[in-house]
C-alpha cells in the first residue's frame, strides 16, 4: 500500500475544531502554538476515522526553529473524547490527561520522568498518557530523523501514518523514512470495540517553546488499493501526490476526469485502475486501485428465529451487510415499542413483534431489506409440591416432600428456610424441621421458572407429666391415695394410663389421676399427646414400711359399750390405746370372742372372723345390759404374727330407752 491512500468515501475538504492556541494557518495548515510559554492546541476534523478500514494519512510538520530552548513538539491522535479534548501543556504535549485514546508523539523535549531519550523522538502512547514507561505506552522511542538530525529547524518535515485494521499494525514513517512499526489492537484494546474515532493533532510548549505547525491538504487521506462499491454509486478515487504532481487515471472508464487527484469514478462494473503521479518521497510511481462493484445485501447476523425467552429477555439483533463501508441502516419495528438501542447495523428488540432493518448506500443508489420475527417463549413449566405430613412433629419427625412438574423436562432446585433439610432426588426431598421449602421448576429451553412453596410448622411439645406421690404403706394403711399427679402443659388432648410390671403392684380406680395404690410397686403414668405423637411419663414408687408393726400385746378392750347409743361406743372390739380410732379388726387374721353373763352362761361366740359384737346374743336377741364377761383370743398380723388373750368384764349400756 503505497501511494494510494486509503479512504473510502469523498475527501472533501475537512471540517475542523481549533482548541486551546491552535489557530488557521495559510493554506491547509494550523499553526498549534505560538513561540510563547505554556500553550495547548488542538484540531480535530469533524469526520471521524472508521477503524475497521486502513487509513494512510499523511502530513508536514514544522516544530519552529529553536532547539536547545525549543519545546515541545506535536502529537498525531485518535480519541473518542470528542472536538473539544485539550490535554496539560508542556511534556504533556496537548495529549495528556485525555480518556481513551491513542498518540503517535513528534516529541522534541526530553522529559526524563516520562522516559523520553535526549534525542527528537517518535513514540506510541495511549490513554492520555506521555509516559513511555508504563503499560500505556505502545512502543520503544525512536528518533525521529533517521540521521539523528535536529528537526527544530524551521523546515517542513513529511510525516506519514498507516493504519492496518487486519494486522493491527501503525506505521510510522518521517521525512520519508519508515521509523516505528507497532503492533496495536486499537479497536479491542484502545478504544473498546468501538471503531469510530476523531483524529487530529495536538502540541504544546512549557517553559520552552517554539512555532509549531502542521500541514494537511485537502486529500490527505486517501482510497485503500480495493474498494467497494454498489451499483449505481459513485466513488472518489483519492491518490497523494507531491504538491504540483501530475495525475493519469488508467482506464478513463467510469471516471468523470483521468487527470485529477481524486477522479470521481461511478462504476458499472468492477474495475481496476492504475494512477501514475509523482510522490513526495519516492518520485513518479504508479499505484493500482480495485473498484469492485458489489450488490448490497443484508444478512442476520445470527440467523432468524428470534425468540425472546425468560433467560434472554432482550435480544441483540445485527445485521452484517455486503458492503463494509458507507451503509446506513434504519430499523423499524411493529409494535415500534420493541425496538430500542438502535446503532448501525444493531439493534435491541425486548418484545414480540416484527422488526426491519433496511440499509442504503452509495447516497440510496442502492438499498436493501431484511424482516425477521420476534417470538416470545416464556412458558414456565408449573410445578406442585406435597408432603406426606402437615407438619414436623414426633409422630411425623420427617416429612417427605415430593415435587410433581408439569412436564419432565423440568429441572428442579430445592431450597428451604432450614438447614434441617435433605434434597433425596430432584422430585424428593425430607424436612426434619419447620420451615418453608421452596422448589423451583426451570424450564431449560427458555430460562422461566415456576415456583412451589410448603410451609410446615414444627411440634415438638412433650407432655410434662408428674405421677403425684403416696404416703408409705404400712400393714396398718394397706393402701394410699396416690395425689399430685398431672400432666401439661394445657391444649393437648392428653391420652394417658397408669402402667406397672405385672405382679409389681396393685392400683385401684385407674381411670383417674387419683388412683389408689394398693401394693407397694413402681407406677408409670406414661401420657401422649394425639396432636404430636410425642409421648412422656413420670413414675412414682409405692413403699411399704415393713417397720411399722403393731404388736397384739398392745391390744386392750373397752369395759364399756353402749350398743344402740351413738355411734362412739356401739359395740365392743379391741383397740389400740396409742391410735384409738384405728380399726384393729382390719389387722386381726384370727378372732375368737367368747360372752358370758353373769351367771357363766355363754351369750355370744365368735366364729374366727374378726367382727365388732354388737350387744346382741348368738341367736340374734338384745341383751340386757349389765356386766358381761369375755374371754378373746385375737391374732394380729402386721409386721410379723402376735397373738393376745383378753379377758374381763364389760358393762353393757343401752341408751334411755
Ligand atoms: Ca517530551
Ligand atoms: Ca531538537
Amino acid at each position: 500500500m503505497c501511494g494510494v491512500l486509503p479512504w473510502g468515501s469523498r475527501v472533501a475538504a475537512q471540517t475542523y475544531f481549533l482548541n486551546g492556541t491552535a489557530v488557521d494557518a495559510e493554506a491547509d495548515c494550523y499553526q498549534l502554538t505560538a513561540a510563547v510559554p505554556t500553550s495547548t492546541g488542538a484540531v480535530w476534523y469533524a469526520e471521524q476515522l472508521d477503524l475497521q478500514a486502513a487509513f494512510d494519512v499523511r502530513f508536514a510538520l514544522n516544530f519552529g526553529t529553536l532547539d536547545a530552548g525549543g519545546a515541545d513538539g506535536i502529537m498525531f491522535v485518535l480519541q473518542q473524547v470528542g472536538t473539544s479534548a485539550l490535554g496539560a501543556s508542556g511534556g504533556g504535549l496537548g495529549f495528556l490527561g485525555f480518556g481513551t485514546s491513542f498518540g503517535v508523539e513528534f516529541d522534541t523535549w526530553q522529559n526524563a520522568d516520562y522516559g523520553d531519550p535526549v534525542q527528537d523522538h517518535i513514540g506510541c502512547v495511549s490513554d492520555g498518557s506521555v509516559s513511555h514507561t508504563l503499560s500505556t505506552a505502545y512502543s520503544p522511542t525512536v528518533a525521529m530523523s533517521s540521521v539523528g538530525a535536529n528537526v527544530e529547524d524551521g523546515q517542513e518535515h513529511l510525516g506519514r501514518i498507516t493504519w492496518d485494521p487486519e494486522l493491527q499494525e501503525i506505521q510510522v514513517y518521517f521525512d520519508c523514512v519508515l521509523r516505528l512499526t507497532a503492533q496495536v489492537d486499537l479497536i479491542g484494546d484502545v478504544f473498546g470495540g468501538n471503531p469510530s474515532v476523531f483524529w487530529g493533532f495536538t502540541g504544546s510548549t512549557g517553559g520552552a517553546f517554539n512555532v509549531q505547525t502542521v500541514c494537511l491538504q485537502a486529500n490527505s487521506l486517501a482510497t485503500p488499493e480495493s474498494i467497494e462499491v454498489c451499483l449505481g454509486a459513485d466513488v472518489v478515487l483519492n491518490a497523494v501526490g507531491e504538491e504540483g504532481s501530475t495525475y493519469a487515471w488508467e482506464p478513463a472508464t467510469y471516471l468523470d476526469d483521468p487527470t485529477a487527484q481524486s477522479p470521481l469514478c461511478t462504476p458499472a462494473e468492477s474495475m481496476t485502475y492504475t494512477v501514475t503521479y509523482l510522490d513526495a518521497c519516492i518520485g513518479l510511481v504508479t499505484d493500482t486501485v480495485e473498484v469492485e462493484v458489489v450488490p448490497l445485501e443484508l444478512s442476520w447476523l445470527v440467523s432468524p428465529p428470534f425468540s425472546l425467552t425468560c433467560a434472554t429477555p432482550e435480544l441483540d439483533l445485527a445485521v452484517v451487510a455486503s458492503l463494509g463501508s458507507g451503509v446506513e441502516f434504519t430499523w423499524s419495528a411493529t409494535p415500534p415499542g420493541i425496538l430500542g438501542g438502535v446503532v448501525g447495523p444493531q439493534a435491541v428488540v425486548d418484545g414480540a413483534g416484527t422488526v426491519t432493518v433496511s440499509a442504503t448506500a452509495g447516497g440510496g443508489a442502492c438499498s436493501a431489506e431484511l424482516t425477521a420475527a420476534v417470538i416470545e417463549d416464556v412458558d414456565a413449566i408449573a410445578v406442585e409440591l406435597t408432603a406426606s405430613a402437615d407438619q414436623i412433629d414426633c409422630d411425623t419427625p420427617e416429612v417427605l416432600l415430593t415435587a410433581t412438574p408439569a412436564a419432565p423436562a423440568a429441572v428442579l432446585t430445592w431450597s428451604a428456610t432450614t438447614g434441617s433439610f435433605a434434597v433425596l432426588s430432584p422430585t424428593e426431598a425430607t424436612l426434619l424441621a419447620g420451615g418453608t421449602v421452596t422448589v423451583t421448576s426451570l424450564n431449560p429451553s427458555n430460562g422461566c421458572t415456576a415456583t412451589a412453596s410448603l410451609t410446615l410448622p414444627e411440634d415438638f411439645t412433650y407432655p410434662v407429666v408428674d405421677a403425684g406421690s403416696a404416703d408409705t404403706l404400712t400393714c396398718r394403711e394397706p393402701s394410699r391415695p396416690i395425689l399430685g399427679a398431672s400432666i401439661g402443659p394445657p391444649g393437648y388432648t392428653a391420652q394417658w394410663e397408669w402402667v406397672w410390671p405385672a405382679g409389681g403392684g396393685a392400683l385401684l380406680e385407674t381411670t383417674t389421676l387419683t388412683p389408689t395404690a394398693a401394693a407397694p410397686g413402681t407406677y408409670t403414668l406414661t401420657v401422649t399427646f394425639p396432636e404430636n405423637g410425642c409421648t412422656g411419663s413420670d413414675s412414682l414408687t409405692v413403699v411399704l414400711d415393713p417397720e411399722a408393726a403393731v404388736d397384739a400385746s398392745e391390744a386392750i378392750a373397752p369395759n364399756v359399750f353402749t350398743p344402740d347409743g351413738d355411734d362412739s361406743n356401739a359395740y365392743f372390739m379391741p383397740f389400740l390405746p396409742s391410735d384409738p380410732q384405728f380399726n384393729l379388726l382390719s389387722i386381726i387374721d384370727r378372732y375368737d370372742l367368747v360372752v358370758f353373763n353373769r351367771w357363766g352362761n355363754e351369750v355370744y361366740r365368735t366364729n374366727g372372723l374378726p367382727v365388732r359384737w354388737d350387744g346382741y346374743s348368738g341367736a340374734g336377741d338384745p341383751l340386757a345390759e349389765g356386766t358381761y364377761y369375755y374371754i378373746c383370743d385375737l391374732r394380729i398380723v402386721c409386721g410379723g404374727l402376735s397373738q393376745k388373750t383378753l379377758h374381763g368384764a364389760v358393762e353393757l349400756f343401752r341408751g334411755a330407752e
